[in-house]
């Protein structure tokens, strides 16, 4: 189906349901002028043989358990459990229980033809302080969960880190104290050693900027500080654990293969002047590759204007390009929008004096991002080319909207929208690698609903819905149709 065709599509599929919760945000997308949003070619689209599919989920968002068989306290778990943090007083403490549920989680990733499954562990259930002996128990479980998603013909890729730090660290300084370098590399090496015979593909960070500005930056993340230093020294702890944890992972199970999730967003330039497209070069260095230039090239990219690097700020000392250094097997992508880039003179954002904004040329979902298929395209050619076309994975790619089970067949969820909004950034991605991009896998945000951070349960990016109320599954139209896709290798199925 075209655009144009999904379009009346939906509009029939609005007016059916035009009086219940799932067209909540059905309004906006028709009004978007269809004007500016460049054609995809979907029928077309083509896959590379053994292509893996594949979903995503982290640990905090789907585990719940918070506190079973020895699991220490997270900055997540103190973030949701403090007031006023989390939208309508949501906590990750049940999620999506998939602690004790993750037999019907991968028995539905079977179903739908998956290849690939990443996951997240959580260190406090590894080591509940971040430091010291391990706890079997929580090693137990993600044994338990790897050995399960082999069985079904899946491949596990594990996230070392997705942003649930022990609390225990956090009150010694948490990411901008130097010493987690370390710490972090000890558990990151544990897990090898333990997973390592069976787990070959690693992520050692899900996004690093996201976690450490929002975390320590503008503190809408836990742990929830609002500093600009503590990010930067953040920052650079970030880095050093990053090239460590390569390291001692790599001495643990010489066969894995490590990188790490980045979030990318492609930036344009506003205007053609000069000034707007320098901009949008320090956008792309703070944004992008502030944790990647740092491991493959061994030294940070510049965002800076002018004179005012805060290199002493974050602690850089003359070794530290070593630390940081590490030739990443692959290189994973987190991709959700957009952006347009302006240069700020004096003002707009500290240190790389840039306003950005996310365009709304394209659809919107439930959440007010602009589905923009191209720039999964834009972003992935560019790392391919300055790289010379490295393992590329698409780590994360999805969207929020609130489609529920129809009220007289509650095993049907109709999320045409979502379908839409997949079949555009698979195409694309079939068009960067026709084009030349070696591009291994791809990962559906997310598998499940589920916490979705300071948002709490609000925004459904599942493929599959969940009934917080009972935890009942479902799977929706859009993972059926991803499960058709994956078999299949079209996207008109
Ligand atoms: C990912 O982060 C996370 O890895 C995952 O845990 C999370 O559930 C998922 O995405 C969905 O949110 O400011 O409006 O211009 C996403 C990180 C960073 C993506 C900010 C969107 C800019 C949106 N996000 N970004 S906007």
């Amino acid at each position: 189906m075209n655009r144009r065709q999904f379009l009346n599509y939906s509009a029939a599929f609005a007016a059916m349901t035009a009086f219940s919760r799932y067209s909540i945000a059905a309004e906006r997308y028709y009004t978007q002028p269809e004007a500016g949003v460049p054609e995809v070619d979907i029928a077309g689209a083509r896959f590379p043989e053994h292509f893996l599919f594949g979903t995503a989920t982290a640990s905090y968002q789907v585990e719940g358990a918070w506190k079973a068989d020895g699991k220490g306290e997270s900055i997540w778990d103190h973030f949701a459990h403090t007031q006023g943090k989390i939208k309508g007083g949501d906590t990750g403490d049940t999620a999506c229980d998939t602690y004790h549920r993750y037999k019907e989680d991968v028995a539905i990733m079977k179903q739908l033809n998956q290849k690939s499954c990443r996951f997240s562990v959580a260190w406090t259930r590894i080591q509940p302080t971040g430091t010291g002996a391990v706890n079997q128990k929580g090693l137990d479980f993600y044994s338990r969960f790897v050995d399960e998603m082999l069985a079904a013909g899946i491949r596990p890729m594990c996230t070392v880190f997705h942003w649930d730090l022990p609390q225990a660290l956090e009150d010694q300084g948490g990411w901008p104290n130097r010493d987690v370098y370390n710490k972090f590399a000890d558990y990151s090496a544990i897990l090898a050693k333990s997973l390592g015979d069976r787990v070959e593909t690693w992520a050692i960070f899900n996004e690093p900027f996201i976690f450490t500005s929002l975390g320590y930056g503008t503190g809408v993340h836990a742990p929830g500080k609002k500093d600009i230093n503590l990010f930067l020294k953040a920052a650079h702890t970030v880095n050093l654990a990053q090239g460590e944890a390569f390291r001692a992972m790599k001495a643990a199970s010489p066969r894995a293969k490590v990188g790490t999730a980045f979030s990318m967003s492609p930036g344009a330039p506003a205007t053609d002047s000069a000034a707007d497209k320098a901009a949008a070069e320090r956008y792309h260095a703070i944004n992008n590759i502030f944790f990647l230039d740092t491991a493959l090239k061994g030294k940070y990219p510049d965002p800076f204007e002018g004179n005012q690097r805060p290199f002493e700020t974050m602690g850089l000392r003359p070794d530290d390009e070593k630390i940081m250094r590490a030739p990443l097997d692959w290189i994973g992508i987190n991709y959700y929008n957009r952006h347009i880039v302006a240069d700020a003179g004096q003002g707009g954002e500290p240190l790389t004096h840039l306003t950005e904004y996310m365009p709304t040329v394209g659809p919107i979902t439930y959440n007010g991002w602009e589905v923009w298929p191209r720039g999964l395209y834009d972003i992935v050619m560019r790392i391919s080319k300055e790289y010379n076309r490295p393992i590329i994975e698409i780590t994360e790619n999805g969207c929020a909207y609130s489609d529920a089970p129809l009220p007289d067949d509650a095993n049907k969820v109709p999320d045409a929208r979502r379908i839409e909004f997949y079949k555009g950034h698979l195409a694309e991605l079939a068009r960067a690698i026709k084009d030349g991009a070696d591009v291994r896998g791809y990962h559906a945000w997310s598998l499940l609903d589920n916490f979705e951070w300071a948002e709490g349960y609000s925004q459904r990016f599942g493929m599959t819905y969940v009934d917080f109320r009972d935890l009942k599954r479902t799977v929706k139209d859009s993972g059926h149709w991803y499960g058709r896709v994956a078999a299949s290798g079209k996207l008109e199925v």
